[in-house]
């Protein structure tokens, strides 16, 4: 059937859909992140795709998260990249120059930063929906979570140790691209000290040839930043502490730190079922607690949006983009201040304007200055960040959002095409087709 000139499918052939799209991105041991635009393993994608398997199959899906813990750095980092044999991506790990580090794991290449925590989130939605299935998908689940525990301690112990500013509170990241939202107008400010030099090594981009429209991916002067940032991690060695302290991009994310506080939770309630020590169990909801504290203290006082902190010039980044709405992920705010950022979700400037396709926030607000349709992490909307939002709106008990988010996720997504992002206005699908995460989330909220 078709609404307009879009196509819509009927959820179980949206579902039949999705799944082929897993199906065909499976190299085996990995799912890449897309066919053609991302030939590789990304850390946050890996595990959204693991939820989306974990509805086909349970093994496949624990498969998926055991190959990302396996490329695990020694010093507890999982990092944003496992590349596969495939040259085809840029920046490769050639270039990201990780081979030398010594914390960089023997068995996989990959590249030398991390990505957004949501790892514990899957493995939980992971055991919820085996427990539905069978017992003897349970069991696995269950056994897989034994399996997968110090690994994921040591993952947040990383981000604890490492990354938990004493300017701000937040989690702290050392390039655009470990928020998951590469070209946001969140990292615009920033961006702007990050000043490449004449050391820069040339480079040419692959991935503006792969769109059909490269005016829906990053510029090439944010690539030249991108780049520089990398080059300055490579002389640092990679050294956690030294990247810090070098990097000429260092951002309290508030984003991130609502998703740690997030799955710190969520590791620790899976870690009460599984019998684990205390001691850990109280270890994880003490930096959920802090991250969650650092999340209400950016608020905004007027407006209640939480905000990103610039580490280096000490300012509040005040961006209408959709990680304002972060403190709903992990709670923490007092009641009133919770209620306005809900009343401003819903209001016109984001999930009820009157334009949209389909009732879900766009990454940044239509009425922003900064708003661009079509344009990656600065106006399209996102099906994983709105399943991620309403996901943890069904675990606060906020029901009707969630199944809100559900429905209207699932229009936006039914013209079957799994777009990377897509056009708000028209459900235009942008970037790559076919992209794993978009049909995992699908196939998801579908089940
Ligand atoms: C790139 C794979 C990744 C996501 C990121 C997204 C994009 C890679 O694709 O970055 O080369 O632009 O911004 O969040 O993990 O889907």
């Amino acid at each position: 059937t078709a609404a307009g000139n879009r196509t819509v499918h009927r959820p179980a052939n949206l579902a039949a859909r999705a799944a082929m799209v897993l199906r065909d991105n499976d190299t085996g041991t990995l799912v890449t992140a897309s066919p053609r635009l991302y030939p590789h393993m990304w850390s946050w994608d890996a595990a959204f795709i693991s939820m989306g398997l974990a509805h086909l199959d349970v093994s496949r899906a624990v498969q998926e998260l055991r190959t990302l813990f396996s490329a695990q750095w020694h010093d507890g980092m999982i990092p944003h990249i496992v590349f596969t044999g495939d040259d085809d991506y840029f920046p490769g790990p050639d270039r990201w120059g990780t081979d030398d580090a010594p914390q960089r794991p023997h068995n996989a290449r990959t590249s030398g930063i991390c990505q957004p925590p949501v790892h514990a989130i899957a493995l939980r939605r992971i055991i919820d929906t085996a427990r539905r299935t069978s017992e003897a998908d349970a069991g696995i689940a269950e056994d897989f979570a034994r399996e997968a525990w110090p690994a994921l301690r040591r993952w947040h112990g990383w981000i604890a140790r490492h990354r938990m500013s004493e300017a701000c509170g937040l989690v702290t990241i050392v390039h655009g691209w470990e928020s998951g939202m590469d070209n946001s107008p969140r990292w615009d400010a920033p961006y702007l000290a990050v000043q490449p030099d004449a050391d820069l090594p040339p480079y040419v981009r692959l991935d503006t040839l792969k769109v059909d429209d490269p005016r829906q991916r990053p510029s090439d002067d944010e690539y030249d930043r991108y780049l520089w940032l990398i080059e300055q991690l490579r002389r640092a060695g990679y050294h956690p502490d030294k990247v810090v302290e070098t990097s000429a991009f260092l951002v309290g994310d508030v984003f991130v730190t609502a998703v740690f506080a997030l799955a710190s939770e969520t590791l620790a309630d899976i870690g009460a079922e599984l019998d684990a020590p205390a001691s850990e169990i109280a270890e994880l909801r003490s930096w959920a607690g802090r991250a969650r504290d650092a999340a209400r203290r950016s608020c905004h006082p007027e407006t209640g949006m939480a905000r990103d902190f610039d580490v280096h010039t000490g300012t509040w980044l005040d961006t209408e983009s959709l990680a304002a709405f972060s403190p709903l992920l992990c709670g923490g705010l007092p009641t009133e201040t919770e209620q306005r950022l809900f009343d401003t979700l819903d209001g016109p400037g984001w999930s009820g304007h009157p334009g949209l396709l389909a009732a879900v926030p766009p990454s940044v607000s239509p009425h922003s200055g900064d708003f661009d349709p079509r344009l990656y992490w600065r106006g399209p909307q996102w099906p994983v960040v709105i399943w991620l939002f309403g996901w943890a709106f069904e675990q606060r008990g906020w029901q009707r959002h969630a199944s809100e988010f559900r429905a209207q996720g699932v229009h936006l997504a039914s013209d079957g095409s799994f777009g990377e992002y897509y056009e708000p206005f028209t459900g235009e699908p942008l970037g790559s087709p076919n992209q794993s995460w978009t049909a995992a989330v699908v196939l998801d909220w579908l089940c």
